[in-house]
């Protein structure tokens, strides 16, 4: 089969020796088989276990405070390397750094690095679905084939799979999944029942052995599902003893259960608001039930109001978020935790960041990405979205001074939070390359490396993918990164312009349809009329959601002079005659970027097919087949986006290209 563990080293048979690990555990028994499974050519000799255990003269030097629990140091001593950590986790990851280090051809002489995670959660969200009828098939919003963990209304019963991909992602820092769809079906709930538990305490044994933990995304109305109660009310005192009852069941079956995710009161799942009580209520209801156990509650803020009435020019569905939850800072139990999306709307391929990650300073707050490509090409076209992600982590919110960047937010550290980090909706399923797309890997790997490290560049992590994937040569290191690096701004050009959003096919979210969501009832609009395009939500004019920034990104989005050009249609509604700062007007960026966008991909296929021979056929065909596709995909973007807007406006293209 392709290269199925992507960028890491196939376990070598032959038996690596030259090691000495020091303690014993489930987790130590993988790093032995880690260990083992290195080049026997390998000509180190290395030490591994905890600091306690490890010779004074081995950890003497050792920065040990600035390791954190997860940590890990890796130290030259001359004549032999050392692995050293404060718990199990620590050695683990330090085993998978020295792999990389040795794939990568990196020398060990001299190396003395300490690394710790600046995430303390690192999670992975599955939208798997046991039940299939589900119109997305067994994963909502996945692309890379049907779900890994769940079949046939069950679990699969080869769990060998299972063992694979919790080493592929243990291997990048990943320390917690959801494995069930936010959106929980009735089979579903019965996942904290008698019925399943066996299986997913099965599940969270594989996932221990990467000391990774295990949660749940549960159904807010449990108690009328499973449990036989007439309500769901977070308020009532049958409802409260059900769910102590049941996670003590739970507990009972996995003593180190992370938690649940919820997802309530949003696109129609059940929630606190049917019984007239707050999301604290909710929330703090379930918190309460876990406590006891050490359990997280995931609560995520993804509510709004989807069945909006397009005509209704007042409600701003990226105002939801913010006003539901703001109100209620505080008011959560330490041990719950907001789940809050990277922009207002829905995981676009532009978006401002969400103004609740910094305007709460006394909730617990965990930032949400989506590796999956819902929004940004399914795995189809390529859209690497390392920079993407970057970018959002070091995005200033001013939520206390300058520098108060989503990073510090998500991380708990800005707010002396106890619990912080990030959770991402994985892109993985059952197709042998895990993601589909090959070049999707790229994105499960960079979302790992950074959350683990926010200080990487998206330079640095394309470059160790590439080379742990596809290898050393240049040529080959070269052409895969610049079509990596390229490809968030082309699919950007050649899709919704300027940060208005949308304009994807209904309920598929792949493929151009201007008016899909025009008249729809999710408060997806762009508002385009003959003169111009854009939503307002400006506090002077419209809407008023900037206001809900702290005052130095208030002031700049209020004016479309300041406003970040690439979401500038998020923000205002603007001529089609409106200047751009590069003097172009609008209209005319609108033309020029679709046609460069279809040119960038074309551009793609170029430097893809100069890999031909050089890399394994399966990737080569993989990645070819989906470029056609992908230029597919962005040529009819650019002719109806195009078309739309000349037929809406009457203005010319300036180049006078083919317009229909
Ligand atoms: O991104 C949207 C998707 C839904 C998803 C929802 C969510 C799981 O279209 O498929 O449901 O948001 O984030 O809950």
């Amino acid at each position: 089969m392709e290269n199925d563990n992507c960028w890491l080293t196939k376990p070598s048979a032959e038996g690596f020796k030259k090691y000495k690990i020091i303690g014993a555990s489930v987790v130590l028994q993988t790093v032995e088989e880690e260990m083992s499974g290195l080049d026997p050519n390998t000509n180190e000799t290395f030490l591994l276990g905890k600091i306690d255990n490890l010779p004074a003269s081995a950890v003497g030097g050792l920065a040990i405070d600035a390791m954190g629990n997860e940590g890990y140091a890796i130290k030259d001593l001359g004549d032999q390397v050392i692995v050293a950590a404060k718990t199990d986790a620590g050695i683990l990851y330090g085993a998978f750094h020295l792999q990389r280090l040795l794939k990568l051809g990196e020398s060990l002489k001299g190396i003395d690095l300490l690394e710790s995670p600046k995430n303390p959660v690192r999670m992975l969200n599955h939208w798997d679905n046991m039940d299939e009828t589900d119109f997305m098939g067994s994963v909502e919003r996945g692309y890379a084939g049907k779900s890994i963990f769940f079949e046939n209304k069950d679990f699969i019963k080869d769990k060998s799979r299972l063992v694979e991909y919790a080493r592929l992602i243990s291997s990048v820092g990943i320390n917690a999944i959801s494995i069930n769809n936010v959106n929980v079906h009735k089979l579903e709930s019965q996942l904290i029942t008698e019925r399943f538990l066996p299986d997913v305490a099965e599940i969270a044994g594989i996932f221990r052995r990467y000391a990774i933990k295990i949660f749940l995304s549960i159904n807010f109305a449990s108690t009328m599902d499973i449990g036989g109660l007439q309500t769901a009310d977070p308020l009532d005192e049958g409802v409260r003893l059900w769910w102590k009852e049941k996670m003590a069941e739970v507990y009972a079956a996995i003593p180190d259960f992370g938690g649940v995710v919820v997802k309530a009161d949003s696109e129609g799942r059940p929630g606190p608001f049917t019984y007239g009580r707050t999301h604290a209520d909710g929330a703090n209801m379930l918190a309460e039930a876990l406590k006891p156990f050490g359990g997280t509650v995931f609560w995520r803020c993804f509510v709004y109001n989807c069945q909006q009435d397009w005509r209704d020019r007042n409600t701003d569905r990226a105002r939801a978020a913010y006003d539901h939850f703001m109100p209620l800072d505080g008011e959560f139990r330490d041990n719950v935790v907001l789940q809050i999306k990277n922009g207002p709307i829905d995981f676009q391929v532009r978006e401002p960041i969400s103004p609740l990650l910094g305007g709460m300073k006394d909730t617990n707050q965990i930032l949400e990405f989506q590796v999956t490509q819902e929004y940004t090409g399914h795995s189809h076209d390529v859209c690497f979205l390392v920079p993407q992600w970057k970018e959002y982590l070091d995005w200033d919110t001013h939520s206390k001074g300058d520098g108060s960047t989503v990073a510090k937010i998500a991380n708990g550290s800005l707010n002396n939070r106890q619990i912080g980090g990030i959770v991402a909706v994985a892109n993985v399923g059952r197709d042998s390359n895990w993601t589909g797309h090959k070049l999707a890997q790229a994105n499960l790997y960079g979302y790992g490396r950074l959350i683990w490290d926010t200080d990487l560049s998206p330079e640095q992590i394309a470059d160790e993918w590439v080379k742990l994937t596809f290898g050393l040569e240049p040529a080959v290191v070269g052409n895969v990164k610049e079509i990596l690096k390229g490809s968030w701004p082309t699919y950007e050009k050649y899709t919704a312009p300027l940060g208005v959003g949308f304009m994807v096919q209904p309920h598929l979210h792949y493929g151009v349809n201007v008016d899909g969501y025009e008249y729809s009832p999710w408060g997806t609009y762009h508002f385009a009329d003959r003169h111009g395009i854009g939503v307002d939500r400006t506090k002077s004019t419209g809407t008023g959601y900037s206001a809900q920034y702290f005052e130095k990104n208030h002031e700049m989005f209020e004016d479309p002079t300041k406003t970040p050009e690439n979401m500038l249609l998020f923000f205002h509604h603007l001529p089609y005659s409106f200047k751009l700062r590069s003097g172009k007007k609008l209209i005319q960026h609108i033309y020029d970027t679709h046609f460069e966008g279809v040119e960038e991909v074309k551009a793609f296929q170029q430097k893809w097919d100069e890999l031909e021979g050089k890399i394994d056929k399966a990737s080569f065909h993989n990645v070819k087949e989906r470029l056609n596709r992908q230029l597919n995909n962005a040529t009819q973007w650019r002719d109806q986006v195009n078309t739309y807007f000349y037929r809406k406006s009457g203005i010319e293209d300036e180049q006078r290209r083919t317009i229909y």
